[in-house]
C-alpha cells in the first residue's frame, strides 16, 4: 500500500544532513513504496508534521474525463522541498482554448472526492466549476507559465491545434504555500474548458484525478443534495441584498456590495475604496453549491498558521466562487475579465449579468453567501487572488 508518510524520516534526515553540509547534495527521488513498519512510521509521523515541507512526495496518475469531454491522459507531480514538478500530457482537448489546470484540496486536510455526479446539485447533468470544487476542494496551486504562481494566477496554458496540452513546469513555492498543499495524497488535479451552449467556457471541469486513489476512497465527505434542490426555484423577484466589506489581512478595503436577483438577471454593485491601486481585484459571490452556509473567513481558517488568510483558506470558509464580478455581461464565458481599482485605489462599478437557469439555482439562496474581492500587495510583490475584503449579504432594510 502507499503510504507517503513512510518517506518522511529518511528524506527528512537526508535533508537535515544536507543542510548541515554532512552528504553531499543529492536527487530526491520518491520514496513511495517505502515498507517500513506502520507503528513506528505513525510515532515519526507526529514528530515531524510542523516539518512537512521538508519531504518529497510523488504522484503519476491517468486523468479521466468529466462532462463526456473526452479529455484523457496523465499528471505527475512531485514534491520536494519547496520545488512542485508538474508533468502535465493530456489530450482530447477543445483545441486553441484556454484550459485552466490546478492542484485542488481542502487547507483543513479534508480529502478531495472525485467530482461525480452526487456533487450534481443544480441536476443539470453536468459538474459546474462550483461543483467540483465542492468536491475537490479550492485551487491549491494553479498550474500556470509562469513559475510563482501567487503573482501570476491566471496565466493558463493553452491547447494546441490538435487539442493536446504537454506541460512540463517546476514551481517556486513558498513555505506556506506547501504547507497548504500537502499532504498531497490527499488531493486533486483538475484540468477545465468546454464549450457548453456554444459558448466556450473556461471553468467548465472537463478532466480530474485523485492523487492517490489508494489512499483516498474519492466519497469521504459527499452532501446530500436535498437542501440544494428545495432552494431550486429561479422564480425570485427583484429582492435586494446588501453587504458591507471588512477588511482581511490588514489590506485596509471597505465599501459597499448590492446585489439584487430577478429571475436570471443579476444585478451587482459594488463600491469599494482601500484597494491597491491600478491592479486587478478579482470579486466574486462565494458560496456552496450544496447550500451549506457561508462561513466567515476568520484566523480559524488560518491553517497554515502563517497570519495570512490565504485564498484557499478563505475558499474553504465561503465556498467556490459561484458567480465572478467580471466586465462581461456572460460570466461563464470571460471568468477572469475582472475589474481594476483606478489610480485612487477605488472601483465603483454596477453590472448586469445574464445567467443560466443553472447558475441561478446554483447561486440561490444570496442570504446565505459571501462576497469576496481579492488582492493584496504583500512584501512588495502584487498577490491578486489573496483576500482582501468580504462580506455577508443579507435582506436590505425597507
Ligand atoms: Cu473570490
Amino acid at each position: 500500500m502507499l503510504n507517503p508518510l513512510t518517506s518522511k524520516p529518511s528524506n527528512f534526515l537526508t535533508q537535515l544532513a544536507d543542510a548541515a553540509g554532512m552528504m553531499p547534495a543529492r536527487r530526491q527521488v520518491s520514496r513511495r513504496s517505502a515498507n517500513a513498519p506502520p507503528a513506528a512510521n505513525a510515532v515519526l509521523a507526529e514528530h515531524l508534521e510542523p516539518r512537512q515541507f521538508l519531504s518529497a512526495s510523488s504522484f503519476s496518475v491517468s486523468v479521466n474525463e468529466l462532462n463526456d469531454s473526452g479529455v484523457h491522459g496523465s499528471f505527475k507531480v512531485h514534491l520536494s522541498g519547496t520545488k512542485l514538478k508538474v508533468d502535465v500530457n493530456l489530450s482530447g482537448l477543445e483545441a486553441n482554448q484556454l484550459h485552466p489546470m490546478h492542484i485542488h484540496g481542502f487547507p483543513s486536510e479534508k480529502k478531495s472526492d472525485k467530482p461525480t455526479s452526487a456533487y450534481d446539485f443544480n441536476g443539470n447533468g453536468m459538474i459546474d466549476d462550483a461543483e467540483g470544487e465542492e468536491a475537490a476542494g479550492p485551487p491549491l496551486v494553479p498550474i500556470v507559465k509562469s513559475s510563482d504562481p501567487d503573482s501570476d494566477p491566471f496565466d493558463y496554458f493553452k491547447s494546441d491545434s490538435k487539442g493536446r496540452l504537454k506541460v512540463s513546469k517546476t514551481y517556486d513555492l513558498t513555505e506556506d504555500d506547501v504547507k497548504l498543499l500537502t499532504p498531497l495524497n490527499v488531493r486533486a488535479f483538475e484540468v477545465h474548458g468546454m464549450t457548453v451552449d456554444g459558448t466556450y467556457e473556461p471553468e467548465m471541469p472537463v478532466g480530474a484525478a485523485l492523487l492517490d486513489p489508494s489512499a483516498n476512497s474519492g466519497h469521504t465527505h459527499v452532501p446530500s443534495k436535498q437542501k440544494a434542490q428545495d432552494n431550486n426555484d429561479v422564480s425570485e423577484k427583484g429582492k435586494t441584498y446588501t453587504t458591507k466589506i471588512k477588511a482581511l489581512n490588514h489590506s485596509g478595503v471597505s465599501g459597499n456590495v448590492t446585489v439584487k436577483l430577478d429571475g436570471t438577471d443579476l444585478t451587482v454593485h459594488v463600491k469599494a475604496s482601500g484597494l491597491v491601486p491600478n491592479e486587478i481585484h478579482p470579486m466574486h459571490i462565494h458560496g456552496f453549491p450544496s447550500d451549506k452556509p457561508s462561513e466567515n473567513p476568520d484566523s480559524s481558517y488560518d491553517f497554515n498558521h502563517n497570519g495570512t488568510m490565504d485564498d484557499a483558506e478563505g475558499e474553504e470558509a465561503a465556498g467556490p466562487p459561484l458567480v465572478p464580478i467580471v466586465q462581461s455581461s456572460d460570466p461563464n464565458a470571460k471568468p477572469f475579465n475582472y475589474f481594476k481599482a483606478d489610480s485612487h485605489g477605488k472601483i465603483d462599478v454596477t453590472m448586469k449579468y445574464e445567467l443560466t437557469e443553472d447558475d441561478v439555482k446554483l447561486l440561490k439562496p444570496l442570504r446565505i453567501r459571501i462576497v469576496e474581492i481579492h488582492g493584496i500587495k504583500e512584501n512588495g510583490q502584487y498577490l491578486p487572488e489573496q483576500p482582501a475584503g468580504y462580506g455577508k449579504l443579507s435582506t436590505a432594510a425597507g
